[in-house]
């Protein structure tokens, strides 16, 4: 008994003392075969999640034989997830792997990213691992990533100007006061707002770390035009946007007019329309560059003109030129599209716009498209509990509502049941104003669009207080 006991502790000693010898002792001489060695460096940077961080990883064959089936990999050992796509590996993440020659070297070029930021610091272990390496204390590194730290704020701030000499840069006397200047960045849940002092500046403190802010403006003074938004700024703790500089100009409508008018006050689906489109420029100088650009809202209702039509103010030509003092008189024709009947309506809308311009003019006509009808249900309410919404319980009954198209004359009327719903039956699609009889009148608004199926947009709501 004691013989088998003593035999069995000896064979578990030596196959431990072969195990360690095999795998990670050092060896007392160079031993012949593949020996991979790496490095990794990351660049260094204010990295913030959502980044492309570049490292560079090399992988070199200290061997004297050539290494087959070399894989390589990237593990996050601490701190939110380091990802590197596969395809980034190359031919390190082929089925396989790939082979080093004695001495061979090459260098990848990775790039990482982290998606959330969890409290922590990233570090990340590369390796590559091949077959038969001699040395396996040299085949991975540990890195650690520069992430900007969770709860990290940077502040943001520049000035306004609106630039009246035109050249491109804040001169005295153009600094805009009292406009409202908003930002969101990505984590945030609401933008933030401020107003430019007097001198034009405005500053932002403690802002969230993130790499798209965006900025905009509005209620500049005197009818300068914000650029539409500025950004994405990147914010990442480091106070590189603190003195961004914005430029305010001069909207076109300040020398330029627009007006349209129709051939005819009603049409039927398939018509040709005409429009007369009427411009001029009323300033000192030249304007080039112009074109038209209509339906901007996309409806789908309005005259389908013809690119041509427009001339050298096609919106994909962007040619158009007015002398100083000229009136131009463009005549555009195009076809009442087929949805226009169920609306009721059609039209031009039309805003000239030109490169190096800002705020151009916007006109339109209107005309009737009549023919289709459908039933127009919706609900007088009250709003009892001061939400600005109807709830349960709000609609008003027993109220009489008039439906017209001047507000004056009354084409049709209806009285609410219990709910406070009624419906005017079988209305010509259209446009139309809503008005309560009575000890009611409306505190909303009063416009309601007559759309017949598939188009409608659900009921009309017509809010009410007592008078
Ligand atoms: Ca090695
Ligand atoms: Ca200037
Ligand atoms: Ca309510």
């Amino acid at each position: 008994m004691g013989r088998f006991t003593r035999s069995a502790r000896v064979a578990c000693v030596l196959t431990a003392a072969l195990t360690i010898t095999g795998l990670a002792a050092a060896p007392a001489f160079a031993e012949t075969g593949p020996n991979l060695k790496v490095t990794a460096t990351v660049q260094q940077g204010r990295w913030l999640p959502g980044d492309d961080i570049p490292v560079e990883f090399t992988v070199t064959n200290l061997g004297d034989a050539t290494a087959n089936h070399v894989s390589g990999a990237a593990y996050t050992d601490s701190g939110p997830y380091f990802l590197i796509p596969d395809e980034e590996w190359g031919d390190l993440r082929v089925p396989g792997g790939t082979s080093f020659a004695p001495g061979e070297s090459r260098t990848y070029h990775l790039h990482g990213s982290f998606s959330s930021r969890p409290e922590g610091t990233p570090e990340v272990e590369f390796t590559a691992s091949g077959e038969l390496d001699t040395d396996g204390s040299d085949n991975s590194v540990r890195v650690t990533v520069p992430l900007v730290p969770a709860g990290t704020t940077d502040r943001m701030g520049g000035h306004l100007y609106g630039d009246r000499d035109g050249d491109g840069k804040p001169s005295p006397g153009e600094d805009l006061a009292g406009a409202k200047v908003h930002t969101i960045g990505i984590g945030m849940s609401q933008e933030v707002v401020t107003t430019t002092d007097a001198a034009g500046r405005f500053a932002f403190e403690g802002l969230p770390v993130s790499r798209d802010f965006t900025l905009y403006f509005t209620d500049l003074p005197d009818g300068w035009v914000p650029p539409s938004s500025v950004g994405p700024l990147r914010l990442d703790g480091s106070g590189a946007n603190t003195a961004l500089e914005i430029k305010a100009s001069r909207p076109l409508t300040d020398v330029l007019t627009e007006t349209i008018t129709l051939d005819k006050a009603s049409y039927a689906v398939g018509a040709t329309g005409t429009a007369t489109v009427t411009l001029t420029n009323t300033g000192a100088k030249p304007l080039s560059g112009l074109y038209a650009g209509c339906d901007p809202a996309g409806s789908g209702l309005e005259l389908d003109v013809p690119e041509d039509q427009w001339g050298a103010f096609g919106p994909l030509r962007h040619a158009g030129e007015l002398a100083p003092g000229q009136r131009l008189v463009l005549k555009v024709s195009g076809k009442v599209p087929e949805r226009a009947a169920y609306f009721g309506q059609t039209g031009l809308g039309c805003y000239i716009d030109g490169s190096g311009y800002v705020g151009g003019p916007y006109a339109y006509a209107l005309a009737k498209v009549p023919g289709k009808k459908a039933d127009a249900k919706g609900q007088v309410w009250t709003d009892k509990n001061g939400n600005g919404r109807p709830d349960a319980g709000e609609g008003v009954a027993k109220v009489k509502v008039t439906l017209s198209e001047d507000g004056v004359h009354v084409l049709s009327m209806a009285q609410t049941d219990a709910n406070g719903v009624a419906t005017f039956p079988q209305v010509g699609v259209g446009e139309y104003r809503l008005r309560p009889v009575g000890a009611w009148t409306a505190s909303g608004d009063t416009s309601v669009s007559v759309v017949a199926s598939p188009y409608g947009y659900g009921d009309w709501s017509l809010q009410v207080t007592a008078r």
